[in-house]
């Protein structure tokens, strides 16, 4: 099987499965877990910021920064088909208790202009903004990278308005690679960023939230506890992550030159609509139009011949590259394609 579903579906290798094995652990409610203690400190340092709190998942790492920086009956701008917009079960509302206000991007991207048009005046009727959060690479937009320049400008109009920003960086690690700026030049822009270890980067669990200020790490340590995150010998996961960061940041450019590749021969097909130049990353967003079978039925067919894919809504479909998945792979998957778009 040939499993494009996701950059989640990656399964420990034998040498990160030695690494979990082998970890020093302690109890990471004591925040006595060395290994937890140096994947925080290690990540924090890359994203030149001073803390990192490990968290089971990036919904959560997500979820602890809204929670920490508003307060029930705020409004936090997002752009229309962010993860936390789509894809965290409505938990801003429920467990934040904050309305998400959306603005919609260009493949995921937002301009400086629509996140001012979007912060509420500060007069005694409107709902008040709390926080601006942007994602980075944007999953439903394509695997989009955000412009530097566009963040900055953002950053400008969030810091005029005293608005906190948040960066959704489950793949952070894809834009890294593709703009060779290092993770900081992003980091610096925001007050807190998650990023996933269970993404690209090909570890089974773990995520982390960044931030400079140790009072928010603080009330995030006491949330990750109400939400059930908290974790005792942690150390194992957080071994995979520390494997991960050493062995896998250096070749995800070969899962970007795959999806470039898959998109170059998926375009050949008349029933696809795909522009290989909006493949940045990893994430391969294409749609087929006008053929016999209906999305869910394409996919069934797709499986049957050894390739998985998503659907995600109406005639588009959504192909990921991971470290599972060679070129040789994604030449195969494309004849599979072939066959049954053809
Ligand atoms: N994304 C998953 C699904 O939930 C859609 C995927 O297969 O891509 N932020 C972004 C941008 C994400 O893409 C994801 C996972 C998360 C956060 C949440 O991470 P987890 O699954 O660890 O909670």
């Amino acid at each position: 099987m040939i499993d494009l579903r996701s950059d989640t579906v990656t399964k420990p290798s034998a040498a990160m499965r030695k690494a979990m094995a082998q970890a020093e652990v302690g109890d990471d409610v004591y925040g006595e877990d060395p290994t937890v203690n140096r994947l925080q400190d290690l990540v924090a340092s890359l994203l030149g910021k001073k803390a990192a709190l490990f968290v089971p998942s990036g919904t959560m790492a997500n979820q602890l920064a809204i929670r920490i920086q508003t307060q029930p009956g705020q409004e936090v701008v997002a752009e229309s088909r962010a993860h936390i917009v789509r894809y965290e079960q409505g938990a801003a509302g429920a467990l934040a208790g904050v309305q998400l206000h959306w603005v919609a991007g260009e493949r995921g991207i937002i301009t400086a202009e629509q996140v001012q048009q979007a912060v509420r005046p500060k007069d005694p009727h409107t709902i008040q903004t709390a926080l601006i959060c942007l994602e980075n690479t944007h999953n439903s937009g394509g695997g989009t990278i955000y412009p530097l320049a566009t963040i900055e400008r953002i950053r400008s109009v969030a810091g005029k308005a005293g608005v906190p920003m948040h960066l959704d960086g489950a793949r952070l690690f894809n834009a890294v690679t593709a703009t060779t700026l290092p993770p900081a030049s992003y980091a610096q822009h925001f007050d807190t960023v998650s990023v996933c270890l269970s993404k690209g980067l090909g570890a089974p669990a773990g995520s982390l939230l960044i931030m400079n200020d140790l009072g928010l790490l603080e009330k995030a340590r006491r949330c990750r506890r109400m939400y059930g995150g908290a974790m005792r010998q942690a150390g194992i996961l957080a071994a995979a992550g520390l494997y991960a960061l050493e062995h896998h940041i250096g070749r995800l450019k070969e899962d970007h030159d795959n999806a470039k590749r898959l998109a170059r021969k998926l375009q050949q097909l008349s029933s696809v609509t795909v522009n290989p130049q909006h493949v940045e990353t990893n994430i391969v967003i294409f749609d087929v139009v006008g053929h016999r079978l209906a999305p869910g039925a394409i996919v069934d067919a797709l499986k049957q011949e050894g390739v998985l894919v998503n659907t995600i809504g109406g005639t588009s479909f959504r192909a990921v590259t991971h470290l599972d998945v060679s070129t040789a792979a994604v030449d195969r998957a494309y004849e599979v394609f072939a066959r049954v778009l053809g």
